[in-house]
């Protein structure tokens, strides 16, 4: 299984911030391809592909990190020339964000994929955006979300995968493994 653990912004107290995310998100026009409502996260650390019989270990390891809880909040939309993606930034992310995402990234049972890019916070809300001229990005309200836990998420290893869930104009869709709470 393709796996990443990520924040998934979805606890109760984040969902008026989270609407109005959706809502910017569905008022962007112009090039690239919206991410669905559903899969908007921010990625901790991307694993790669994980064999099954890991994943006993990789939960327990997660469940045993006992971090603190923290706040987010939001700076700015930017264009990202590499990967191509228009994303949500973070003004002055906490220090309890990187330790989070630094001990998901290097658990002994399986650390993340290597990555050439130093994690910088985001949450991905367009793909395939080339060119910040080719995309209208108004500002965005200031919103802040309470990280209360993270998440194990499965990514489609083939978006051809008849089995895998999708909304409702056939895009795939993350599934949640598992939940962790932070302390
Ligand atoms: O949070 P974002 O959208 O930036 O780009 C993928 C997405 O990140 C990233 O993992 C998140 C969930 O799919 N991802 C996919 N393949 C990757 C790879 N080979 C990757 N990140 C690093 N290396």
């Amino acid at each position: 299984m393709r796996l990443f653990f990520a924040l998934g912004l979805d606890e109760k107290a984040n969902q008026a911030a989270r609407e109005q995310l959706v809502r910017y998100n569905h008022h962007l026009y112009g090039e690239g391809r919206a991410v669905p409502d559903q899969n908007l996260h921010l990625t901790l650390a991307f694993l790669g592909e994980v064999p099954d019989t890991k994943l006993p270990a990789l939960q327990a390891a997660a469940s045993n990190l006992a971090l603190p809880a923290f706040n987010l909040t939001t700076s700015s939309v930017e264009v990202w020339e590499q990967p191509k993606i228009a994303c949500v930034t973070f003004n002055q992310p906490p220090s309890a964000l990187f330790e989070l995402a630094n001990h998901l990234q290097t658990l002994p049972v399986w650390p993340a994929k290597a990555d050439s890019h130093v994690f910088t916070p985001h949450i991905t809300l367009r793909r395939g955006v080339k060119d910040d001229d080719a995309l209208d990005l108004p500002t965005l309200p200031a919103q802040t979300f309470a990280c209360q836990r993270f998440g194990l998420y499965a990514s489609p290893s083939s978006t051809s995968d008849e089995s895998i869930p999708r909304d409702n104009e056939g895009r795939a869709l993350y599934q949640c493994l598992h939940q962790f709470s932070l302390c």
